[in-house]
């Protein structure tokens, strides 16, 4: 039920195809569209105002049953079987640390924060395969400009819930709990990087990291935290989970680079789920050009 980018021709004729589907969205989301009070119609960037890809969204099956989330199992299907233990109301998000305003959001406060926006991004996994996926959300700097950031933030930390009884896979020593992800300020201040609360248009499945997850679309997919429950603001580089289990494997910055293998594999390919062959992999996940320069006179060989 989705519309190919590729077939607008002109944004109204988007704008209008988009408040069509609202209504559909209406009618099967209205409980999470009546408790927010956010509609879509008119508030929805269409493709190319945001980043957005033309590419077809992979089909939302795939999306919602091809899923990493530890806290829930390692294999790919763990995710959509056993995520439902995961309470998500009520839930909030603390935003602190080097922060003149610090305080914590309430999920009916961050659904009100800004406008939700599309954003069709694709998405990366450093194993090797990737997905398009309509998100909704907005981006994280609207959170972080109003908490106001002293000086000293230098970097912001994201970290999961850390609920065993609800997130089984932690019962596991299979990392480090709870999930923590880092970015440097002017990356998390990216206008790309989205906090997301939808996908295909409805609230975030709990496998996908319900109710409100990080996307970050040239960075490889576990920088994308999930479930998030605090947003600290800090002077130094954070510990990263991936990058504590395995330094080698996992730098703290994992900008998608075909030209930087991973240890035991190949990064110059990748296969989109849904399709057959193999494709190159882009530079930065092809936001090169709106991200490259964040990263100019940096060795990207040495920060991986
Ligand atoms: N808390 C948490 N966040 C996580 C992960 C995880 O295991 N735990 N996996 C990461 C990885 S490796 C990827 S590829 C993406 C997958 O997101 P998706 O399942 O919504 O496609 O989530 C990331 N965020
Ligand atoms: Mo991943």
């Amino acid at each position: 039920m989705t519309i190919k980018s590729s077939e607008i021709t002109t944004p109204e004729l988007y704008r209008s195809r988009r408040e069509f589907l609202n209504r559909g969205i209406n009618s099967t989301a209205g409980l999470w569209l009546g408790l927010t009070g956010i509609g879509f119609g008119g508030e929805v960037a269409y493709a190319g105002e945001s980043g957005s890809t033309d590419e077809k969204p992979t089909d939302r099956e795939a999306v919602t049953h091809h899923n990493n989330f530890y806290e829930f199992g390692t294999d790919k299907t763990d995710p959509a079987h056993n995520a439902h233990s995961l309470k998500t109301f009520p839930w909030s998000v603390m935003v602190d640390g080097a922060v003149a305003k610090p305080r914590r959001f309430d999920l009916d406060e961050l659904r009100k924060l800004a406008p939700l926006e599309e954003r069709i991004y694709r998405l990366r996994c450093v194993e090797g395969w990737s997905m398009v996926i309509p998100w909704q959300g907005f981006p994280l700097v609207e959170l972080i400009k109003r908490v106001e950031p002293t000086r000293n933030a230098k970097y912001v930390e994201f970290t999961t819930l850390h609920d065993p009884e609800q997130m089984p896979g932690q019962k596991s020593g299979i990392l480090d709990w709870p999930y923590t992800e880092g970015l440097r300020i002017d990356e998390a201040t990216h206008p790309l990087t989205l906090l997301a609360l939808g996908l295909y248009g409805q609230p975030l499945p709990p496998q996908n990291g319900a109710p409100i997850r990080l996307v970050v679309p040239w960075k490889y997919g576990f920088k994308s935290a999930k479930s998030l429950v605090r947003i600290h603001l800090t002077e130094s580089m954070p510990a990263t989970t991936w990058n504590r289990a395995a330094p080698s494997e996992y730098g703290f910055y994992a900008n998608v680079n075909p030209a930087v293998d991973h240890p035991r594999w190949s990064q110059a390919r990748e296969r989109r789920i849904g399709e057959y062959f193999k494709r190159p992999t882009l530079p930065f996940n092809g936001y090169a050009d709106q991200v490259a320069g964040l990263y100019s006179g940096m060795d990207l060989s040495r920060y991986f």
